[in-house]
């Protein structure tokens, strides 16, 4: 049965390579006809070599695309490289790929290497239907791969090559997976993720390792081009929470705001929003991740406004609350000051050699006091409540970045105090549905650190301020 399986990749490749000798001569542009300003092929040639110089002797790693995912009937849901191709090749559109580093020198060709990429093979008539594909060919040339091969060939060259062959040089085995639920994916790749993993695991000499943490060990500390990615989003972002902050006005929908801030992402050339756009007036401001934005926006309520994009992989993470018609209340007033406070002192804690702790400490004990103040708790051990959620989190080719323990520079994290009194909640009703965070990213600098959403304002009479000038989403739509 195994060899019928092999006999069929075999032919299956052979098929391809034909295919790929008789197909009309789609060229590929000298270099990706797409966004020149992407992270080049010698930042992730140069996380290969980090990568390879962290496995211990006698390893290799396998690292997978994401894969496509059925939306409905014959609609894919939008493709989204998985982040560890994305670092370690740099290859954005295409799905059904994968690498091999190893501590060793694999075969290929007639020579050696110590990387070896897997991507789908040249076809003229996909690529009519679904847009150009490198090839192994273009692999190499355009991502500065030294080796690669179609992706039929992944399995029968890591069991009849390198694990028969090989076997000796090899004692373990890091497994990237494309994603979590990677087991109830529908596509080819996620079937043929399964049959290696589980095939892998038979051998129980061989010992299989999750390769997240040394990917998420080399993510914490950015590199310069990283960063540049980072503060393009960032920069799109603040420009999108502008345009939202002018246009809000009483009586228009959560969605409308969002819809704002998505174009402004896009316009400003994010390909996607880096997560699912939170935005929730009234009631809907003290849920943390709420996103069904559909609730009519109504005068005299808060709206928070929890939205980024995401540039060439890259995300960020920018809060602002505002009142929907412009002016905070006395309530509203006491408890954004009070989260702007926070957030304040918990900035000034960004510096190398911190904990990354020290922010959220910094953040706590400032909220905690304040709403002991306004009576709004009797003892400080319940800020809780009012206050569920940590700080801050890492960001990066994620919006939840690997966390790092103590800061350096490089590092690159969101500042997000808030406070949210639900309906219900053990004080006055005047403090009923108040939800406010704010939320900045900041990077952590040699001597200190910078707010790269510093732009966009946060003192209430700036908000106020801007809020009497008009945004894209007052322009009336026919
Ligand atoms: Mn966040």
């Amino acid at each position: 049965m195994k060899s019928l399986i092999c006999l069929f990749l075999f032919s299956l490749t052979s098929l391809c390579a034909v295919a790929q000798r008789v197909m009309p001569n789609i060229d590929l542009p000298p270099e990706s006809p797409y966004d020149p300003d992407r992270p080049p092929p010698s930042f992730h040639k140069q996380n290969r070599e980090r990568l390879l110089s962290m496995l211990p002797d006698s390893s290799i790693a396998i690292f997978f695309a994401n894969d496509l995912k059925v939306r409905n009937n014959d609609v894919d849901f939008l493709f989204r490289q998985s982040n560890s191709l994305l670092y370690l090749t740099g290859l954005y559109e295409e799905p059904n790929a994968a690498l091999i580093l190893s501590k060793f020198q694999m075969p290929f060709r007639n020579t050696a290497t110590t990387e070896l990429m897997f991507v789908q093979p040249r076809n003229a008539l996909m690529e009519t239907w679904t847009g150009r594909r490198l090839g192994p060919e273009g692999a190499m040339q355009k991502l500065g791969l030294n080796a690669a091969m179609v992706i039929d060939s992944l399995r029968p060259y890591l069991f009849e090559t390198l694990l028969k062959t090989y076997r000796a040089n090899i004692k373990r085995v890091f497994l990237s997976y494309p994603a979590k639920d990677y087991a109830d994916s529908d596509g080819d790749l996620a079937r043929l993720v399964k049959t290696i993993d589980e095939e892998l695991r038979k051998d129980k000499s061989l010992i299989i390792q999750n390769a997240s943490p040394l990917l998420g060990q080399l993510r914490q500390v950015k590199h310069p081009i990283e960063i540049e990615m980072i503060q393009k989003a960032t920069d799109a972002t603040v420009a999108a929470h502008l345009e939202a902050i002018k246009s809000c006005e009483p009586n228009m929908y959560e969605y409308e705001l969002a819809a704002v801030a998505e174009y402004v992402f896009k316009k400003k050339g994010c390909e996607y929003t880096a997560y699912p756009s939170i935005v929730g007036a009234g009631e809907n401001s003290v849920i943390l991740h709420y996103n069904t934005t559909r609730k009519k926006m109504l005068d005299g309520e808060l709206v928070l406004m929890d939205m980024g994009g995401e540039y060439h992989g890259y995300a960020t993470d920018v809060t602002r609350t505002i009142p929907v018609n412009g002016k905070f209340s006395p309530e509203q007033k006491l408890i954004y000051d009070l989260v702007l406070a926070a957030q304040d002192s918990a900035i000034a804690q960004c510096k190398p050699g911190n904990s990354f702790r020290a922010p959220h400490q910094k953040a706590v004990e400032v909220i905690a006091e304040g709403l002991l103040k306004l009576g709004l708790i009797q003892d400080k051990s319940d800020y809780r409540r009012y206050f569920m959620h940590g700080t801050s989190h890492s960001v990066g080719l994620d919006v939840h970045d690997p966390n790092m323990a103590i800061l350096q520079a490089g590092q690159v994290f969101t500042v997000e105090p808030g406070i949210y009194i639900a309906e219900g909640s053990p004080c006055e009703r005047k403090w009923w549905n108040i939800g406010v965070r704010l939320e900045d990213m900041v990077l952590v600098t040699e001597n200190g650190a910078r707010v790269m959403s510093a732009a966009l304002p946060r003192k209430t009479e700036e908000i106020e301020a801007l809020m009497n000038e008009k945004g894209i989403g007052n322009i009336p739509i026919k």
